[in-house]
């Protein structure tokens, strides 16, 4: 349970990674601002509270692990990498250009990062091999993977969710960024899957629905999946893509947009004015 500081440390720093995630897009550039900004509270309560991770400790072998299945969101695990210390601030200006460390999905190469990832499908596979190994190995660390809405059409994924229920994985807690837009539209327009939580709950996961912008209920949602032993959990956020951008708020467009001179003042202004209230 969080205190009413540590709430609201915790909405700064959700706060801070969406300006983040303004500054590695910059003007002129296209960047996937939807589907990274739906996150920010989760990878802030996710890095900032609940992850055993630190900079200083990327090798520990109990560290707490987060695989970004839903690779193209890379800025957002970025940002939190950064204000954690992983590398330096001014790699967030060379963000997809020659010779810098970030490029436009998760690699091996940058330090933090546990999985390479961008093929849509692929994260949860990769998640259930770290749990299995970390259970093997007795480590008490956990294993967080973090899908999309629209990147449940992929077989793979499926196959990972079957397996991890009959190996009960319990070490392992899946998150679905239930933000409704995928690349091309509206995900119920290009490939509906209705009945998410029934699905995830008949392939034997436990489930979960969370308000993905609220940190305390994020909070509770992955401390309730600690609790369950023998199956996996898997936490659906609700979310809104392109959150606190309001040109960007459920706009297909921004999933991987270009900031004008205008938009990338405007999205500024609407941060500043989010940081005012708080
Ligand atoms: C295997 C594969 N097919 C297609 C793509 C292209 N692609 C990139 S993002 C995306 C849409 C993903 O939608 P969703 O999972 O809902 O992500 P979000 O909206 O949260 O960004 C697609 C189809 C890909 N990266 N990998």
């Amino acid at each position: 349970m969080l205190k009413p500081e540590q709430k609201k440390e915790l909405e700064k720093v959700a706060l801070q990674l969406r300006y983040d995630i303004v500054e590695m897009i910059g003007i002129g550039n296209a960047g996937h601002l939807g589907g990274s900004s739906s996150l920010a509270e989760t990878i802030a309560v996710l890095y900032f509270n609940k992850m055993n991770f630190s900079a200083d400790k990327l090798k520990d072998p109990n560290r707490d692990r987060l695989v970004l299945s839903k690779g193209h969101a890379a800025l957002i695990q970025y940002a939190a990498l950064c204000e954690k210390g992983c590398f330096p601030r001014e790699e967030l200006k060379r963000v997809k250009t020659l010779g810098g460390l970030l490029q436009g999905h998760p690699d091996l190469s940058i330090p933090g990062i546990e999985a390479v990832t961008g093929s849509l499908g692929q994260g949860l596979s990769i998640a259930l091999g770290l749990a299995l190994s970390l259970r093997l190995n007795k480590s008490p660390a956990r294993v967080y993977a973090i899908m999309g809405d629209g990147e449940q059409s992929e077989g793979q994924l499926w196959e990972a969710s079957m397996a991890a229920a009959n190996f009960k994985v319990d070490n392992l807690t899946a998150f679905l960024d239930w933000n409704s837009v995928q690349a091309t539209g509206h995900t119920r327009d290009v490939f509906n899957i209705p009945d998410l939580d029934k699905k995830w709950a008949s392939f034997g996961w436990h489930v979960i629905n969370a308000d993905g912008h609220k940190v305390d209920v994020i909070l509770a949602a992955i401390e309730e999946a600690e609790t369950v032993k023998g199956k996996p959990s898997v936490i659906i956020l609700k979310t809104i893509k392109g959150k606190d951008f309001s040109f960007a708020e459920d706009n297909p467009a921004y999933h991987n947009g270009t900031f004008t001179d205008e938009t990338y003042k405007q999205a500024l202004k609407e941060l500043d004015a989010i940081k005012a209230g708080l």
